[in-house]
């Protein structure tokens, strides 16, 4: 299949170089001039945590740009810059290209939908990945990724795009309960990412502690009493795939926390913030989800210049 990947950080250099591997034409698209010049230079670099690396070619563009013939356009960029390259992206995206947005948090669907005209499908993913500089990265454990039309009908490019992801070693299911899926994720991400920001822990490292394991099923309860509001069925319960996620990435470090290592700024709007707001909106009590949205904006702050 031929796949354009708007957003070469770590989820988006794996699962590029990961398809360009399995034989599938793919092209990367970076808003940042100088990652785009350093993935020309030097390609990708794909690390297994058995110290396996692999080079390998993947073109790459500076973003936004127009990919005429692609297939798939998957997003891979942060939450919080859905909305900027959505509509970056209006009238650039050809009608034929089936839009995935592969992202943690919420909302991301609603914003691509919203933006453009293409077919969106929904897509989550728990592989770890761990960015070791531009176009280079760590895959740091394999995970399930789940894709599936939002409307919960059946989609062929669902199908095509599921084979495609398995021949490059993705475990992958569909889904027809998609906001279950990114709800159910959102939770398990709201009640890991913010504390290993905080901690500094790795994903293993977070899993052992127990008292962790408290505030981190306190932050699942509230999310599970917002989206019970929301009508939405969830995917299974967060708190049994907490500890599942956590130790099957157990050598990552969260998007967050190396967010908040590189100074920049996480998708904690997306996660416990999107909880907290949803959770005002309904009348439900978000005390654990307040309190770490405001420290994690607090860190955010102070990193500023
Ligand atoms: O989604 C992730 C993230 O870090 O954002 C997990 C799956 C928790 C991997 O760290």
């Amino acid at each position: 299949m031929h796949f354009g990947i708007v957003g070469a950080g770590a989820i988006g250099c794996l699962f590029g170089a990961s398809l360009s591997l399995a034989g599938h034409d793919v092209t990367l698209i970076h808003r940042d001039l100088s990652i785009v010049r350093a993935i020309q230079k030097n390609g990708v670099s794909l690390r297994e945590t058995d110290t396996t690396v692999t080079g390998i070619r993947v073109p790459v563009r500076k973003g936004p740009t127009t990919l005429p013939g692609a297939e798939v356009l998957i997003i891979a960029v942060k939450a919080y810059d859905t909305k900027a390259m959505a509509a970056s992206y209006r009238g650039l995206v050809p009608l034929e290209t089936t839009v995935l947005s592969l992202q943690n948090g919420l909302g991301n669907i609603e914003t691509l939908q919203s933006a453009l005209k293409n077919e969106v499908l929904a897509g989550s993913t728990t592989e770890g990945a761990f960015s070791l500089g531009p176009g280079s990265v760590l895959h740091t454990g394999r995970g399930l990724t789940v894709i599936g039309d939002p409307r919960g009908t059946k989609s062929d490019t669902c199908s095509r795009i599921k084979i495609a992801f398995e021949e490059a070693g993705f475990r992958t299911k569909i889904s027809s309960n998609m906001a279950g899926v990114l709800w159910t994720k959102a939770i398990v991400n709201s009640a890991i990412n913010p504390l290993s920001g905080l901690t500094r822990l790795p994903n293993g490292a977070l899993a052992k502690s127990s008292e962790i394991r408290k505030i981190g099923f306190q932050v699942m309860r509230e999310g599970m009493s917002v989206s019970h509001a929301e009508r939405v069925t969830l995917a299974g319960d967060p708190r049994k795939l907490w500890r599942r996620i956590l130790l099957s990435t157990k050598a990552n470090k969260s998007s967050m926390l190396q967010d908040i290592e590189r100074g920049k700024m996480t998708e904690i709007r997306q996660l416990n913030g999107a909880i907290l707001s949803r959770g005002n909106a309904r009348g439900v009590e978000t005390p654990t989800n307040r309190i770490l949205t405001r420290i994690v904006l607090g860190i955010e702050e102070s990193s500023k210049p």
